[in-house]
Formats: C-alpha cells, structure tokens, sequence
C-alpha cells in the first residue's frame, strides 16, 4: 500500500495573519486547494502502484506529471509555505538573526536588499509559480529561485529550499485583485524567519555530508 498523504494542519487560525493575508485566503488555499492537491496525489499514486504491478509502462509515465504537480508544488511547497508563516508579532515578521542574518548580509548587503531582489525576481514569474530563497547544494551558498507552475525546488534543482513564496493569483487575488507586487510588499510581515533559519541550519548540516 502507498503511504497516504494527508493535508497538514495550519500552526495557526485562518485569520491569525491578517491584515496581510485574509482568513477567506487562507481558508480557501489550505481547505480547498491544498486538500486538492493531495486527494489528487493520492489517486495518481494508487492508479501509480496498480500500474507497477500489471508492469503497465505507459500508464507509469502518463502518471507522472500529476505526480509532479500535485505532489511536488502542490503538497511540498504548500506544506513548506504555512511553516514559513506566523501572524504577525507571534513570530513573524522583523528578520533573521544569527547564522542566517551574517549569510544573508554576506550576500545582499542588508535585509531591505535582499527584499527588493526577492520580489522584484518573484514579482516578475510570468503566470503562475514560487519564488524561493534556497541553499545550493553545490556552491553551499545562499540563493535566489524561481519555480513555474506547482514544480517544487527540491527534486528539479540542486537548491535545498528555506523560504517559498506562492504567487499564484490564488494566493493574494482575493485581497491584492491583480497587485502581486503589494502582496509581495505586504508579505515580509508574517515571515517566520526562525523557521527559515531552522532550515537554513538542516540544510548546512546537510550540505557538509553531502557532495552533490
Ligand atoms: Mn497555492
């Protein structure tokens, strides 16, 4: 049997990040859209297991985009981006302290610069997708992404991610109509950066084992 997913529950209420982001956002993006991605990654999956058993080689493949989809961007990034927010005072907002604020300094110069790198890069995604902040496997630097659609960064590059942001419009069309770039303004508020920094840490953990 495949592991089931299941749609992870919120470390907060739906309306503990406004005014930045709307309990109707949240409610709809967790109850809806992420339950969606996972009830449709289950069902590839099983379709998936049932089709490795009968050897069924082109239903393997035709699987996989759906697999990719909804349980790339749609289950791992959304699970990664509600532990990279916090209402705003009770953990999110300011910026990163420690070993994380000295690389980010070390590489953008301020907080304020790397925002403004962040979102101009993010702002600029041409439809839908995510901009990340990701440790690089190879360089073990910090550095700037950007994904299409629900593709996550783990799995499609050699960047290890630590802070995702999704752009798609249902993630601030509700509020923002079509503003991304106030959204994007708006967001920093509700960063948990001590999340991040706990990933940031993994991730060097990670990276001084590994050689990819
Ligand atoms: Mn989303």
């Amino acid at each position: 049997m495949v592991k089931k997913f299941v749609l992870p529950e919120l470390p907060y209420e739906y309306s503990a990040l406004e005014p930045v982001i709307s309990a109707d956002i949240m409610k709809v993006h967790h109850q809806k859209h992420h339950q969606a991605y996972v009830t449709n990654l289950n069902a590839a999956l099983e379709k998936y297991e049932e089709a490795e058993k009968n050897g069924e080689l082109a239903t393997l493949i035709s699987l996989q985009p759906a697999i990719r989809f909804n349980g790339g961007g749609g289950h791992i990034n959304h699970s990664l981006f509600w532990q990279n927010l916090a209402p705003k005072n009770k953990g999110g907002g300011g910026g990163p302290k420690g070993a994380l604020e000295q690389a980010l300094k070390s590489k953008w110069g301020s907080l304020d610069t790397f925002i403004e790198c962040f979102n101009a890069m993010t702002g600029a995604i041409q439809g839908s997708g995510w901009g990340w902040l990701g440790l690089c496997k190879k360089s073990k630097n910090l550095t700037l992404s950007t994904c299409a659609n629900q593709d996550p960064l783990e799995g499609t590059s050699c960047i290890i991610p630590l802070l995702g942001v999704d752009v798609w419009e249902h993630a601030y069309y509700l509020q923002y109509k079509n503003a991304r770039a106030d959204y994007l303004k708006e967001i920093w508020q509700i960063i948990n950066w001590n999340a991040v920094a706990e990933r940031f840490q993994k991730a060097q953990e990670h990276c001084s084992t590994c050689s990819k």
